[in-house]
């Protein structure tokens, strides 16, 4: 017994004199909701070959598509104790976790995507990104999620058109607050339910954006597409806090990097991707129809607002910040 004990000592200080630090090589598993086809599969691919590349091997990413591992809601918890390493994850999903995150679910919060990564790149963004690590969900790079717009069986153009509808939305109470504004009968369910609920007329809409709207087929089982563009929602690269925590400074940076890397290709990827979805989509017979004036969406969620900071007052800071970023 004393035996095997000193040998595994001398293992490990040789293995500390060849790579320099007492980790062996690890790999990480990361969750990806997306199919083939979806730019954030490309982009988590990258990531895993960047990691790969940076670390000499020493870390190893394998990446689960098509939400493998578990629902959006489910893989957040893994990665919050550190069941699954890493992931590519919505903020919309990590609101009920992490309260901060929820600045971005609010509806019309951001007046565009370039607006959304100006508040993320600032006070606001990096209270939220401490708040997230804090709860074991480490933000290291945004990804650009585009805009989410409602789609159903008919063209909505005002909020009056959403009365009635039973519409499914993720899992985050301000979204079912916001459907609740509209008159609606909202209906969180997981992403991969959506296309059969939608088919069967469980919902009678949903809402997303272009990419995701085109590569789970909910556009075979809808006919309208109405840009109401309500929700800007970024997404992240997130890792269990921990086991970041627990790399060498080297390491860290590497893996940081690696995910710089990947979202910068995710952006890039994502417009051109995003446009050649609306278009492929419209090719498939989907109505797509613009809405001129969104002031009554606008409007319609002042209840929202009004009662999820009466709630939470400690959140109007990062409201502010929000608003108050040009
Ligand atoms: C997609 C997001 C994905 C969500 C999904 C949803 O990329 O993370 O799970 O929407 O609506 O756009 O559930």
């Amino acid at each position: 017994m004393f035996e095997r004990f000193s040998s595994t000592l001398v293992g490990a200080a040789a293995a500390v004199a060849l790579f320099g630090s007492v980790a062996a090589a690890d790999t990480w598993r990361a969750w990806n909701i997306h199919n083939d086809g979806h730019p954030n599969t490309a982009a988590m691919d990258k990531f895993a070959e960047l990691v790969n590349t940076a670390t000499g091997g020493e870390l190893t990413v394998e990446v689960f598509h098509g939400g493998v591992l578990g629902s959006q809601p489910d893989a957040l918890e893994q990665v919050r104790i550190g069941a699954i390493e890493v992931g590519n994850f919505n903020l919309g999903p990590i609101g009920p976790m992490v309260k901060e995150a929820n600045l971005v679910s609010l509806p019309f919060i951001f007046k565009s995507v370039p607006h959304m990564f100006r508040v993320l790149d600032g006070e606001a963004g990096e209270i939220m990104a401490s708040a997230m690590a804090d709860a074991g969900v480490k933000p290291l790079a945004w990804v650009d999620a585009g805009a989410r717009s409602f789609y159903s069986q008919k063209p909505i153009n005002t909020p009056a058109d959403v009365e009635g509808l039973k519409i499914r939305v993720m899992n985050n109470n301000l979204y079912t607050a916001m459907i609740s504004a509209m008159g609606g009968n909202p209906s969180p369910m997981a992403f991969s339910e959506v296309q059969q609920a939608l088919k069967t007329g469980v919902v009678d809409g949903a809402e997303n954006n272009f990419p995701s709207f085109k590569s789970v087929g909910h556009y075979e089982v809808t006919t309208h597409y109405s840009l109401s563009e309500h929700l800007i929602i970024p997404e992240c690269i997130c890792v269990n806090t921990a086991k970041f925590d627990a790399l060498s400074p080297e390491m860290q940076t590497a893996v940081r990097g690696a995910a710089e890397e990947a979202a910068l290709f995710q952006r890039e990827l994502w417009s051109v991707q995003s446009e050649q979805a609306r278009k492929d989509v419209e090719a498939a017979g989907i109505k797509v129809n613009e809405i001129a004036d969104k002031s009554p969406f606008q409007d319609a969620m002042g209840v929202v607002y009004d009662e999820y900071l009466a709630a939470n007052p400690d959140m109007k800071k990062l409201v502010e910040l929000a608003q108050a970023t040009e």
